[in-house]
């Protein structure tokens, strides 16, 4: 997939690293706030084996309050700014603002990564014309309550329809279907079974022929399997990264990118290992 200028393949997975720059994000809340910090964070992902920075400023986990256009451009776009200038990485605007994307895009961002799958005022309009991929996340509500009760009657059935209608929406607003990539959004409106079931079910996903993004790590499904608290989940959401992989998921968007890198290519080892010795 071409992200600007640069060509990713994306035949074979690759690692997503989070770059928050919000003060009050999920699992690194307050540590990458300053564009010197921020901007190591993304050199030691780069060197640990990511091929795209995630920057986001303005949290999506449960719970989280909206932030102004403003306060978030204020936050994401110093900080693409220096990674761009200093870094040879693909970065991802992590927004659902149209004034975001197209402001994060002149600053030197190659994708969209969209939590409301672009459903936000003149979004699909602003990437068709802005000519950059996206990625369209299926979440049912929205952030601030999106964890109380939520229903589906088939929840593999739901949400690949939602992914499927949102991309025909995107291309009739003239976003190419090269451009797009679809991700069932674990731990967005979903329990702990809507997101083992979306899971079991990525394949049904990866056969829609768009490339799948997967972002479980340090999620709540790791917390309530594990029993754990956010800062002791490495080891689960490497398993599930692995998992991921070998069921055909193309992106993992991760906050430990070294060790998810390195079980990616472990992964890849068995999987493109074939004939019999
Ligand atoms: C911003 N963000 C937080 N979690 C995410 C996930 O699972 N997928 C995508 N695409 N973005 C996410």
């Amino acid at each position: 997939m071409l992200f600007k200028d640069k060509q990713l393949d994306l035949s074979t997975p690759c690692v997503m690293g989070v770059l928050n720059v919000t003060p009050d994000s999920f699992s690194d809340g307050g540590l990458f706030t300053n564009v010197d910090s921020a901007l190591r964070q993304a050199s030691s992902m780069l060197e640990e084996g990511a091929s795209i920075l995630d920057i986001g400023g303005e949290s999506t986990r449960p719970g989280a309050q909206p932030v102004s256009d403003q306060q978030e451009l204020d936050r994401v776009i110093p900080v693409i700014e220096a990674i761009n200038k200093e870094l040879d990485v693909i970065i991802s605007i992590d927004t659902s603002k149209a004034v975001v994307m197209r402001e994060a895009i002149k600053a030197g961002a190659h994708f969209v990564n969209d939590v409301y799958a672009l459903r936000g005022e003149h979004a699909e309009q602003t990437v068709a014309e802005l000519n950059v991929p996206v990625c369209l996340m299926h979440m049912q509500g929205e952030p601030r309550t999106m964890q109380t009760e939520p229903v589906y009657q088939d929840v593999v059935a739901e949400v690949l329809q939602f992914l499927q209608e949102r991309a025909n929406a995107c291309m009739a607003a003239g976003i190419s279907p090269q451009q797009i990539i679809l991700d069932p959004g674990f731990g967005f409106g979903k329990t702990l079974q809507h997101n083992l079931a979306l899971f079991r079910a990525l394949p049904e996903f990866i056969k829609t022929g768009m490339p799948v993004l997967v972002g479980v790590s340090r999620k709540s499904m790791i917390g309530s399997i594990l029993d754990l608290p956010v800062d002791k989940r490495l080891h689960g959401s490497t398993a599930l990264a692995s998992l991921a992989v070998w069921l055909g998921a193309s992106i993992i968007r991760v906050h430990d990118v070294g060790p998810t890198y390195q079980a990616i290519q472990m992964v890849m080892a068995v999987r493109n290992f074939s004939g019999r010795v």
